[in-house]
């Protein structure tokens, strides 16, 4: 029997093997980049099928472990993959799994899927690019198992024996060959999205482990939030200070459209939704979110209409946009056969779903308002005077604008613009500090590089109102240098008016310059967010330390290249200098150029968000009101010191 199935894998693995072959040729085809993301998506593409037995009520944990040789591990106790003949392939199911391309191995539609969904290119994907890959499944009693390299079969399905448990084991090491910049997994890239998929599924247990960690207590996590959604809220709302005792939840199912959400009020200014579908983030929303929107506007219109919490004599109307500053909520949606849209296929477009969630969240939540009445009074006050403070930001963008043509061709004095005009070559360099912004005026290329200098810290953004926002000097010059606006509509803020593809945030290598850096990013995320997801922002590198010999200037951005050249100094004998680099202010324009901003030689971070609940917690944890979150926030995080910015 063995040898038999041996010799059908001959004949089946033709195909098999231009399947992947393809996803070897071109990995970015199928898992986005080769870049670090890349590779952490590997494990997600594991996870997600495990995540899927859970929806489909067969696992309630499953174990990621880090080992210490680099590859990853991660075990559920879900079904196991099946190891039956296929009827029409005739090899066994798992080989179909994890060698067939867009195979996800879930062969009935009925369930709601996160594999097969946005990047669900299946298993057999991470299989091609992993350098080997085993799987364990335990099914039916037995155990069974099956190896792989570069996703040929090395080892045809083997049983080694019984068990009493069911599940599968997958592991594997990256492909170093194909993940060239890094092939080192990150345990906080891995842990924001095991957390989120925690949240996301209150019966799911998941265990992060880190093998490579000698203190076994540093290097575990376990997430696991019974609350569901209600936690994920407050986790997010943690360093705010919240309107209500309680996050409002709301559940129900219309026409097998499962809605789940998770709400409530804090004192910021900000609109925090978070949406997913099939556990996936739907960044640029969809139709689940303007059915969520819709029933928000129109039950908390209705009630305070009812109830007559609006004065007549109010002058301002009140916006759909008012209903949501302060305003944290996560919606969850699952459905059988979802469409998504938009330009990083994160918009859900199936128009059933809409409705499914605006009956679902306006019925209970009239519901919860009738019930609330104290609740629901503090919820449109706040309301109104958001209108109030739209309408005075409206004002005070008006007299930024007014201020700006007075002053002739509506620039900011200060800034320093490039010659040419064409947004997608031109830059602009925010550099902290007058003295810097001499040297870096002094040393750029004029035709492609504007310089705009920053005085101290601008305003705190997480902390204040909009119209007080607008007032600030450092943000007035950035939003006219910018000429985009500023807002979260698409009228406020035009991405097609921008001038610069570039926005290069320049500060000192220092806790004062790390701190106006962070300013700077929480009000691009918080006003200006869609230059962060067109990737036109940055973050420039410069050296933390010069070593002179002569007249031989060499730089060095970290402590091991500085022993490194400090070495070869000392080896040639001859007589050196380090300095380090305090400010920028200190380095003179040549110097500057050449090692931060000559396109040809510098290294530029581009600043991306991976997942829009860990930025919002990021921006409101590092920037908000409360200090012990923000200490802990740092604590837990110096240790990997990859915020992804
Ligand atoms: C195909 C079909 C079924 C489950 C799976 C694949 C499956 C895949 C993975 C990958 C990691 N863990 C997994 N667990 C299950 C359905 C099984 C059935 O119908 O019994």
């Amino acid at each position: 029997m063995a040898k038999k199935q041996g010799s059908d894998y001959k004949a089946s693995n033709i195909q098999v093997l231009e399947g992947l072959e393809a996803v070897r040729k071109r990995p970015a085809m199928y898992i986005g980049d080769t870049g670090q993301r890349g590779l952490h998506h590997l494990i997600n593409e594991v996870v997600d099928n495990s995540i899927d037995e859970a929806l489909a009520g067969h696992c309630d944990h499953i174990i990621v472990r880090i080992e210490k040789d680099g590859s990853m591990s991660i075990e559920d106790n879900g079904r196991g993959i099946p190891v039956d003949i296929h009827e029409k392939l005739g090899i066994p199911a798992v080989e179909v799994v994890l060698t067939k391309l867009h195979a996800g191995g879930k062969f009935d539609k009925d369930t709601y899927k996160v594999s097969g969904g946005l990047h669900g290119v299946g298993v057999s994907c991470v299989n091609a690019l992993a350098t080997w890959f085993k799987a364990e499944i335990h099914r039916d009693g037995e155990i069974h198992t099956m190896g792989f390299e570069k996703g040929i079969t090395k080892h045809p399905l083997k049983n080694e024996g019984k068990t009493k448990k069911t599940g599968t084991i997958i592991s594997f090491l990256p492909d170093p060959t194909i993940f060239t910049q890094t092939v080192e997994f990150k345990f906080n890239i891995i842990a924001e999205r095991m957390r989120e998929l925690a949240f996301l599924n209150p019966e799911v247990t998941i265990e992060l482990i880190d093998a490579r960690e000698e203190d076994e207590e540093l290097g575990k996590e376990i997430f696991h939030y019974e609350g569901g959604l209600k936690d994920f809220v407050q986790y997010l709302d943690e360093s705010r200070e919240t309107s209500m005792p309680n996050p409002i939840f709301i559940s129900g199912e219309v026409e097998g459209v499962p809605v789940d959400l998770a709400m409530q009020y804090n004192s910021s200014y900000s609109e925090n939704v978070h949406s997913y579908v099939n556990n996936i983030n739907t960044r640029e929303g969809g139709t689940h979110v303007s059915g969520f929107r819709r029933a928000l506007t129109r039950s908390l219109k209705s009630y305070a209409e009812k109830n007559n919490l609006i004065k007549s004599n109010s002058k301002v109307a009140i916006s759909g946009e008012d209903f949501r500053e302060g305003l944290t909520a996560v919606l969850s949606v699952k459905v059988a056969e979802p469409q998504f849209e938009g330009q990083t296929k994160t918009k859900l477009g199936n128009s059933e779903v809409q409705s499914a969630v605006e009956v679902t969240v306006y019925d209970q939540l009239n519901e919860y308002l009738e019930q609330n009445p104290k609740i629901a009074k503090k919820v449109i006050e706040k309301v109104v005077l958001a209108a109030e403070a739209r309408e005075a930001a409206r004002k005070a963008r008006q007299l930024v604008q007014r201020k700006s043509v007075m002053s002739g061709g509506g620039l900011p004095g200060k800034l320093a613009d490039c010659s040419i005009k064409d947004p997608e070559h031109c830059e602009i360099y925010l550099v902290e500090g007058d003295s810097a912004g001499g040297s870096a005026k002094m040393g750029r290329d004029r035709r492609t590089q504007a310089i705009l200098p920053l005085r101290g810290k601008i305003l705190n953004v997480e902390k204040a109102k909009i119209n007080k926002i607008l007032e600030n000097k450092e943000i007035q010059a950035m939003i006219t240098a910018f000429g985009s606006g500023i807002g979260h509509s698409d009228e406020e803020f035009e991405l097609e008016k921008l001038r610069y593809h570039k926005i290069i945030i320049m500060t000192d290598a220092d806790i004062d310059g790390s701190h106006i850096r962070t300013l700077l990013l929480t009000f691009f995320y918080r006003y200006m967010r869609p230059l962060i997801e067109m990737g036109y922002v940055y973050i420039a590198t410069p050296p933390l330390y010069r070593i002179t010999a002569g007249k031989n200037i060499e730089y060095a951005w970290d402590d091991d290249t500085r022993d490194k050249l400090i070495k070869e100094f000392k080896k040639g004998k001859r007589k050196f200098d380090v300095s380090r680099y305090k400010g920028l202010g200190e380095m003179n324009p040549d110097q500057l150029w050449e090692t931060t901003m000559d396109p040809e030689t510098r290294t530029l971070q581009q600043v991306s968000i991976e997942s829009a609940a860990g930025a919002d917690k990021m921006f409101s944890t590092l920037m908000g009101g409360d200090v012990e979150p923000r200490r802990e926030f740092i604590e837990r995080n110096a240790k990997y010191a990859n915020l992804d910015i």
